[in-house]
C-alpha cells in the first residue's frame, strides 16, 4: 500500500485514508451532535451527514486565499480544509459565546453556520491571502448566493486591473476561487438563478456545488425543479463553443474517485481561466433526516430509505478502499474506532469548555448569596431559589441571572452586615453580569474599530467667495470624480451607471475617465447587485452599489437585511463588508417610484446606517464620510435635488458630516418640526407660511435615521417649544412614529410636552400618479401648516382661533 498514487485521484493511500477518517469522524460528529440536542444540551441541530464525500473533493482543491459561501451541510468540508475543529463543531451546538472556543459565530447563530475570521481583535483586516476564508453563513435558503457572486468578482477585478486595485492582503493576482454550496431544493429560489445568470454574464471564478439529496425537508424534487434535475435545467447556461456560459458537471456524490477527478478538473478551469463552474452532485443522502426537528420516515418511502443506506457515501467509499486494496478490513476498523473515540473526546472537551465558566459563575453566585445570619421572613424563599439553582444539572446563564434577580427582590436590609451588604453585592454582581452578557449577545451590531463612525472628523465644505451655484447633480458627479481619484478600491456600479453615467448623470464621464473596471453597468438584478457589493467589500473593495430607485431596494432588501446588516453581529466582529448602497428617493412619482417607504427599510436593516440628506452637498459629504469608515451605509439621494442649484464646494472628496447629528435650520420658540430629506424643503415653505401667523417654528433636519440624533438635540429643542410635529412622506405609523419613539421615549421628551405630539405623513397608500395624485397622497406644506396651526390652537385657542 505505502504511498503509491491511486490512479486518477492523484492521491496516495495515506491521503485517501486520511480523507476517509475525516468523513468518518464527520459522520460520528453528526450522530453524536444529534444526540446532544435530543439530550437537551443544544437547542437545535442540523448536520452534514450523507454529504461527506464530495466535500472531501472540494476541500482538496480549496486553497489559501479562496472563499466559501455555503450552507449548513458543509461540516465535512470545514473539517477537511482545516477551517473548523471537531471541538468547534460541538461548541456551536452548545452556543458557546467565547470567540477563542467558537470563533466563527460565538454562539450567535445556530450550529453548522460556518465562518472564518477576516478581522483581528481591533477590527482590522487580516491577510486574507494566507488563510482559507469562509464568508459567514446565513439560514435563508439561497441567501448565500448573491454574496458568492461578489466574492468571485473580486478575483476577476484584481486580475484584470493589477495597476489600480491594491491586492496586498486580499488577493494573489486574482487566483482565488469562490466556492458556493447549495441544496438541491434551494436552487428553486430566485437568488440562485439570478446568481447563475450574473456569473455567466460576468465570467467569474465561481464554483457552485449543488448537494442534491432529492428533497428540501419533506418536499421532493418533483415539486422543486423542472425535469427534476438542476443540471438539465441549466443546460442553456452551459458553456458553448463561443466561450459563453458555465462549465457544468454532473457527478454521483458517493463516488469518491470520480469526485476527485471532476473537482480537480473543474476548479483548475475555474481558477486559471476564470470560468464559472457548477457541480451537480447527485445521489446524496441524509441518514438522520433534515434536522433535529423532524423525522424523514414521515415522507420517505422504505425503498428510498433502503437505497440511501446502500448508497451512503461513506459505505461506498469504504467498499472502494477495500476493493482497491488501499487498506484492509482490520486497518479500517481500527481507524474507525480511533475516529469515534476522537469525536467523543472532542464532544467532552467542548462541553467542559462551555460549562466551566458557567459552573464557576453559579458557584461564585451561590457563595455570594449564602445568607445564614438573617432571620427575615424571606430567607426561606431565598434558600429555595438557591436550592433550585444548585441542583440544575447543566446550568445556563439565564438560570443564574434569573435567580439573582429574584433573590434581589427578597433581600432585606438585615440579610447581611452593613459593611458587606448583600443587597449591594447582588446589585453590583447583576450589573457586572449585565455588562458581560451584553458583550456576549448584544455587541458588534456596528463596527467598534478605530474606523467606525464615532471617529469621523467633521470637515466642512469650502466655497469660493462669492460661491458659484451649480446643479446638485454636478456636485455629486464632481465629488464621485474626487472619490475615484482618491480611493483606488472604490468601484461604482448599477443599472445604467456605467456607459451613460447614471439615470441622473451623477457619474457622467467617469467611466471614460476611470475605466470600465471602476464605473460599470450591471444587469437588472438588485439582489445580486447588493450581493456583489457585499462579496467585493469582504475582499477589500469599497463598492458603491446603486439601486436605481428607492422603491426597488425591496428586491435587494432580503440580502441587505439578512446578510449585510447581520454580518458584524453574527460573527461577533469577525467579518465586515463596508459598502455603500446608493439610491435616490423622496417625492418621486406614483406607486412604484414613491421614494418614501422609509419605515419598510429602517427597522429591517439595523446594522447598516441609513442616511437621508436633504441636498447633494450633504449627500456628497455622506459618501466622503462613509468611505473613511469601515461600516456599511445606505445613502438616499433626494431626487428633486439633482437640478436644484447649490453652492459649489471646493474641497470635493474631503468634506464630511457626522451622521446622527441633526441640523437646526430655523430657530423658533413655539413648535419643533422634525423631518428629513426632501421634506425639509416642504417644511421650510410651511415654516414661512406659519411665520405669517406669528407662529415661530424650530425646524430640524435629522439628516440620518440610523444613527438617530445621538446627542439628543431634539429634546433640547422640545424643552424650549414644548410642542412637536414629526413630518415625512412615509405611511402613518412609519418613520415619523420611529422618530417620535426616539424623542418621546428614548429622549424622555414626554416630560416637556404641552400638547400631544403629532405626525404628518402620507396617506396609507403609496402616492398616486401626477401632480394632483401627489398632492392628494403625499403631505404638503399646507398639511404641515394645518398640523402646526391646529396644535397651536389646542394650546391657546383664543390666540389661535380655529381656521376651519
Ligand atoms: C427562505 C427560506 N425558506 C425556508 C427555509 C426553511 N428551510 C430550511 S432548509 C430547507 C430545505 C432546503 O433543502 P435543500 O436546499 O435541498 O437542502 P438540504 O437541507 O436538503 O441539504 C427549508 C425549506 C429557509 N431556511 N429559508
Ligand atoms: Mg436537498
Amino acid at each position: 500500500m505505502g504511498s503509491k498514487n491511486i490512479q486518477s485521484t492523484g492521491l496516495t493511500s495515506v491521503e485517501i485514508l486520511n480523507d476517509y477518517r475525516i468523513a468518518f469522524e464527520s459522520r460520528q460528529a453528526s450522530l453524536l451532535g444529534r444526540k446532544e440536542v435530543l439530550a437537551g444540551k443544544g437547542k437545535f441541530g442540523i448536520f452534514g451527514d450523507g454529504k461527506e464525500i464530495p466535500q472531501l473533493a472540494m476541500a482538496r482543491v480549496f486553497k489559501k486565499g479562496d472563499w466559501r459561501s455555503g450552507y449548513y451541510r458543509d461540516q465535512t468540508f470545514m473539517f477537511a480544509s482545516g477551517l473548523m475543529t471537531l471541538e468547534e463543531f460541538f461548541s456551536q451546538i452548545y452556543g458557546d459565546t467565547d470567540t477563542t472556543i467558537n470563533p466563527g459565530t460565538a454562539g450567535r447563530v445556530m450550529n453548522n453556520h460556518f465562518a472564518s475570521r477576516s478581522l483581528d481583535e481591533n477590527g482590522h483586516w487580516k491577510d486574507l491571502t494566507i488563510q482559507k476564508n469562509c464568508s459567514a453563513d446565513i439560514s435563508p435558503t439561497a441567501g448565500q448566493m448573491p454574496r458568492l457572486l461578489g466574492l468571485a468578482l473580486a478575483s476577476k477585478m484584481f486580475r484584470q486591473d493589477e495597476n489600480t486595485f491594491i491586492q496586498e492582503g486580499f488577493s494573489n493576482h486574482g487566483n482565488e476561487v469562490a466556492f458556493g454550496t447549495i441544496g438541491d431544493a434551494s436552487t428553486s429560489e430566485g437568488h440562485f438563478f439570478e446568481t447563475i445568470n450574473a456569473a455567466g454574464v460576468l465570467q467569474v471564478p465561481m464554483a457552485i456545488s449543488v448537494w442534491d439529496d432529492g428533497w428540501g425537508i419533506s418536499v421532493p424534487q418533483k415539486y422543486q425543479t423542472t425535469k427534476q434535475s438542476i443540471s438539465e435545467v441549466l443546460k442553456g447556461f452551459q458553456r458553448d463553443e463561443k466561450g459563453d456560459g458555465l462549465v457544468i458537471y454532473k457527478v454521483d456524490g458517493w463516488n469518491y474517485q470520480k469526485l476527485m477527478e471532476v473537482y480537480s478538473e473543474g476548479i483548475s478551469i475555474c481558477r486559471t481561466k476564470h470560468i464559472p463552474v457548477l457541480f451537480h452532485v447527485a445521489g446524496l443522502t441524509q441518514p438522520q433526516g433534515h434536522s433535529t426537528s423532524g423525522s424523514q420516515e414521515r415522507y420517505k418511502s422504505k425503498e428510498r430509505l433502503d437505497w440511501e443506506k446502500a448508497f451512503d457515501g461513506i459505505t461506498k467509499m469504504r467498499e472502494w478502499i477495500l476493493l482497491e486494496k488501499i487498506a484492509d478490513e482490520e486497518t479500517l476498523q481500527s481507524l474507525e474506532k480511533e475516529a469515534t473515540a476522537r469525536v467523543r473526546k472532542a464532544r467532552n472537551n467542548a462541553w467542559d469548555n462551555y460549562q466551566k465558566p458557567i459552573r464557576k459563575m453559579r458557584d461564585d453566585f451561590l457563595h455570594m448569596v449564602d445568607v445564614t445570619t438573617c432571620n427575615c421572613a424571606k430567607t426561606n424563599k431565598i434558600e429555595s431559589i438557591k436550592e433550585d439553582l444548585s441542583v440544575i444539572a447543566d446550568p445556563i446563564r439565564k438560570d443564574i441571572i434569573s435567580s439573582g434577580r429574584k433573590i434581589l427582590r427578597l433581600i432585606c436590609d438585615s440579610c447581611s452586615d452593613p459593611s458587606n451588604s448583600l443587597k449591594k453585592n447582588v446589585t453590583q454582581w447583576l450589573e457586572n453580569a449585565s455588562v458581560d452578557n451584553a458583550e456576549r449577545y448584544n455587541s458588534y451590531l456596528y463596527s467598534r474599530s478605530d474606523r467606525s463612525l464615532a471617529h469621523i472628523q467633521v470637515i466642512n465644505p469650502q466655497y469660493e467667495d462669492p460661491a458659484i451655484m451649480v446643479p446638485g447633480r454636478e456636485i455629486l458627479r464632481d465629488n464621485f470624480d474626487a472619490i475615484l481619484a482618491k480611493y483606488p478600491q472604490v468601484i461604482a456600479f448599477g443599472e445604467d451607471v456605467g456607459k451613460i453615467g447614471g439615470v441622473n448623470q451623477s457619474y457622467e464621464g467617469l467611466q471614460e475617465k476611470y475605466g470600465i473596471n471602476r464605473v460599470f453597468d450591471t444587469g437588472i438584478r438588485e439582489a445580486t447587485i447588493i450581493g456583489q457589493a457585499i462579496g467585493l467589500a469582504m475582499r477589500g473593495f469599497r463598492p458603491i452599489a446603486e439601486i436605481q430607485y428607492f422603491d426597488y431596494l425591496l428586491y435587494g432588501l432580503q440580502v441587505i437585511s439578512d446578510d449585510l446588516a447581520t454580518l458584524q453581529y453574527r460573527t461577533r466582529g469577525g467579518q465586515k463588508a463596508p459598502l455603500i448602497i446608493s439610491t435616490r428617493g423622496h417625492r418621486l412619482e406614483g406607486i412604484w417610484h414613491s421614494g418614501s417607504p422609509l419605515s419598510m427599510i429602517i427597522n429591517s436593516v439595523k446594522g447598516v446606517h441609513v442616511l437621508v440628506p436633504r441636498d447633494m452637498t450633504r449627500a456628497a459629504a455622506f459618501y466622503n464620510t462613509m468611505l473613511q469608515t469601515d461600516e456599511p451605509a445606505l445613502i438616499i439621494e433626494p431626487l428633486n435635488a439633482y437640478r436644484l442649484r447649490e453652492k459649489k464646494p471646493l474641497n470635493y472628496g474631503e468634506f464630511t458630516i457626522r451622521p446622527g447629528i441633526p441640523e437646526i435650520l430655523n430657530k423658533g420658540k413655539d413648535v419643533t418640526i422634525v423631518t428629513y430629506g426632501s421634506c425639509v424643503r416642504i417644511a421650510q415653505d410651511a415654516v414661512a407660511q406659519l411665520e405669517g401667523f406669528n407662529i415661530s417654528c424650530e425646524l430640524i433636519d435629522v439628516q440620518s435615521l440610523e444613527p438617530f440624533d445621538i446627542e439628543h438635540s431634539i429634546v433640547k429643542s422640545l424643552k424650549k417649544t414644548n410642542k412637536i410635529v414629526f413630518f415625512d412622506e412615509d405611511v402613518p405609523g412609519g418613520a415619523t412614529a420611529y422618530m417620535m419613539q426616539k424623542v418621546i421615549e428614548v429622549q424622555d421628551g414626554y416630560k416637556y410636552l404641552d400638547a400631544p405630539p403629532r405626525t404628518v405623513t402620507a396617506k396609507e397608500h403609496r402616492a398616486a400618479y401626477s401632480t394632483d395624485g401627489d398632492y392628494f397622497s403625499n403631505p404638503n406644506a399646507e398639511d404641515v401648516f394645518d398640523a402646526v396651526y391646529n396644535l397651536m390652537h389646542e394650546y391657546n385657542p383664543s390666540k389661535f382661533p380655529k381656521i376651519f
